[in-house]
């Protein structure tokens, strides 16, 4: 009520006071000590800019909104890491068969005239070793000996000089019988070997009829000619035999039979 008032005051001074004097009249106005606000003025030119407020207070969160559309698929991602090693498998079926291969380069030559040598002393040495072994066989199958002498009775067929020779090659030679004694050990010697007959020491290969032992020694009085011998049949008869009785009889040299070594023990 009060504004109003106080506006109707000011219209009422501005009807009365005459135009062109309206700063006297104002001041004749602010003279009266009378506060009456003004007509208002035209309006001003527009400010400048102010400066940015500050920030408000954030706000309460809004109400949750309704589900967006499904997003599209993504790009693939990176490899993962590598995973454990896995059982062994079964085992793969053969592969077809691959193409042959180059040729090799050539090889040495052979130097085949040596291994043959070689391969032939060889031989020659295992035929040695077997006669030695066959002579130690009959050697440990059981010798026969006296004082002095060793017997051996060979089970080798050999011709009477062949016979002679292998005696002589172990150091001995064929058996001698030259008393009753070393005939009668010779006899069973053979009887004992399940032998009918063999080779013993006696020839008359240097002249007919004149029997000597292969030591070259001369007959003595000692004998145990079979009967009807020596009769040097087909008159090629010139070395001797001893059968199991331990009688004598003169027969054909090449034939072969078993033979008889003897060896003095002083040589042995
Ligand atoms: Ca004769
Ligand atoms: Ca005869």
């Amino acid at each position: 009520m009060m504004k109003r008032d106080l506006a109707l005051i000011g219209l009422a001074f501005l009807w009365l006071l005459p135009a062109g004097r309206p700063q006297q009249t104002a001041e004749e106005a602010c003279s009266l000590h009378i506060l009456v606000p003004g007509l208002k003025g035209d309006a001003g030119e527009k400010g400048d800019k102010g400066a940015p407020g500050r920030p408000g207070r954030v706000g309460p969160a809004g109400e949750k909104g309704d589900m967006g559309d499904k997003g599209q698929k993504g790009s693939v991602g990176r490899h993962g890491k590598i995973g454990p090693i896995g059982s062994k498998g079964e085992k793969g079926d053969s592969g077809d068969i691959g193409p042959p291969g180059p040729n090799g380069e050539p090889g040495i030559p052979c130097e085949c005239s040596q291994l043959r040598k070689a391969i032939g002393e060889m031989d020659n040495q295992v035929t040695q070793l077997t006669t030695e072994l066959k002579f130690i066989k009959n050697a440990v199958a059981g010798v026969r000996e006296t004082d002095s002498k060793i017997y051996l009775l060979v089970k080798e067929e050999k011709r009477y000089v062949d016979a002679q020779l292998s005696c002589q090659g172990r150091g001995g030679t064929l058996g001698m019988p030259k008393d009753e004694a070393a005939n009668g050990l010779m006899a069973a010697y053979i009887t004992q070997a399940g032998l009918a007959r063999v080779f013993i020491g006696i020839n008359d290969l240097e002249r007919e009829g004149t029997f000597v032992y292969s030591d070259r020694s001369p007959m003595q009085t000692f004998n145990k000619w079979r009967s009807g011998e020596p009769n040097n049949a087909y008159d090629e008869e010139d070395c001797v035999e001893m059968v199991a009785s331990g009688g004598w009889n003169d027969v054909a040299c090449h034939v072969t039979m078993h033979f008889l070594c003897e060896f003095d023990k002083e040589h042995v």
